[in-house]
């Protein structure tokens, strides 16, 4: 997506001058981006990935994550995933925003800090005797070994659906300060784009709560033929209670408390007072344009033109804030696939470098640099899950400038 064309420095600040009249503000894809998620870890969903098995092109990786910022000395305290907490990805196989099966995830209560909490998977489609149900263990993660741990990879002998869950290096890189700081001395008149030359990775050194399955793109796929839509949402109960004489889920539904499909898009081109609201909207609303005139408005204000509000538009909107992956595009290559043509927005891969990307395009292709920091602090697996093992508490006399703050 991002081109290779080099526009001089006087052009780019013109340009970016123009952008950023109104303020504008990156948190990050999707960390703490909404009052009511930002001091209720357990549901914050931080990032989502849709992505072909760069081994196996038959399997569709969907992947997302929540709790981000855990420091490797907390990797015990907190690693275990909420019991309160319903876990969804949605998918959509018509060609409409309306999630066409989900995959609900929940655990068991952790009853040692040593010993694995049980996840419960059922997929749901639209008829009952579709659905999948199996069971899987989490990976427990150590405050104190040096090196990761083992992971705990479950694979349903009936279906061939793999599942892993436990922490991991967070996948997302980008500079928030940098980026920030560069946008203030725009709006400040000033235009340094040496403000981003810092490439300090602020996720750098801090382990996520990862939820990753692996699943035959023939249990996803439906009318719509090769492409899927995918987005994740946490719920809560309605009333959760706390007594042990109950089951809190048992009979007050559950309400949701965060979802993503497209990174940044909350975080970013949402109004603040709409995020609580866009968060417990579904994808369906998303294309009747409930939020559709804010988004606009927000690219507006930032300098985006037309034909590039439309990009955006048909990647977040039209048919709902989902990833939509293309199946038959193959992916292969190293840490999760790297071959030239098959990533986000078809999509997203571990590697991708979204941020760059999203403002590659915000800025009509004129911010073609983007915030110099270009890969993960730690090297993405070659095999499920993919994502990197977690951080782990250092060595004595090891140098540690992995958290970039
Ligand atoms: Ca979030
Ligand atoms: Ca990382
Ligand atoms: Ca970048």
């Amino acid at each position: 997506m991002k081109s290779t064309t080099i526009h001089s420095c006087c052009c780019v600040l013109g340009l970016l001058a123009a952008n950023f009249a109104t303020p504008f503000r990156a948190s990050a894809a999707d960390h703490a981006e909404a009052p009511l998620v930002e001091s209720d870890q357990a549901v914050d969903i931080a990032d989502v990935y849709t992505f072909l098995d760069p081994n196996d092109n038959s399997k569709v990786i969907l992947a997302f994550d929540v709790h981000a910022f855990i420091v490797p000395g907390e990797n015990s305290n907190l690693g275990g995933f909420d019991k309160d907490v319903l876990f969804r990805l949605n998918i959509e196989n018509t060609g409409y925003a309306k999630p066409d099966k989900v995959i609900l995830i929940n655990f068991d209560e952790q009853t040692s800090r040593s010993l694995p909490q049980t996840a419960h998977i059922t997929i749901n489609g639209k008829k009952k005797h579709e659905t999948i149900r199996f069971t899987a263990s989490t990976t427990v993660s150590s405050a104190t070994s040096p090196t990761a741990a083992t992971r705990v990879v479950t694979t349903d002998a009936a279906t061939g659906i793999s599942f892993f869950a436990g922490l991991t290096d967070d996948p997302f890189f980008f500079d928030i300060p940098a980026f920030n700081r560069f946008v203030g001395s725009v709006l400040g008149g000033t235009p340094d784009v040496s403000l981003l030359n810092r490439g300090r990775d602020t996720f750098a050194g801090y382990n996520v709560q990862m939820i990753t399955l692996s699943v035959p793109a023939a249990l996803l796929k439906g009318a719509a033929g090769n492409v899927i839509g995918v987005s994740a949402t946490t719920l809560r109960g309605r009333h959760t209670r706390r007594s042990d004489e109950s089951d809190p889920f048992d009979d007050d539904g559950f309400v949701a408390i965060d979802r993503m499909g497209v990174p940044a898009v909350n975080t970013a081109l949402i109004p603040f007072p709409r995020k609580n609201e866009y968060n417990r909207a579904t994808t369906q609303q998303d294309a009747a344009g409930k939020f559709a005139g804010d988004i606009v408005a927000t690219l507006t204000a930032l300098g985006t033109d037309a034909a590039h509000i439309g990009i955006l538009a048909s990647v977040a909107v039209s048919k709902g804030d989902m990833l939509r992956l293309d199946t038959a595009i193959s992916n292969s290559g190293s840490q999760g696939g790297n071959n030239s043509g098959a990533g986000f927005p078809n999509g997203r891969r571990p590697t991708a470098d979204v941020i760059d990307t999203l403002l590659f395009l915000i800025t009509n292709e004129g911010l073609t640099t983007g915030d110099n920091v270009n890969d993960n602090d730690l090297t993405f697996r070659n095999t499920f899950p993919f994502f990197a093992p977690s951080h782990q508490p250092r060595d004595s006399g090891v140098i540690d400038d992995n958290t970039r703050n």
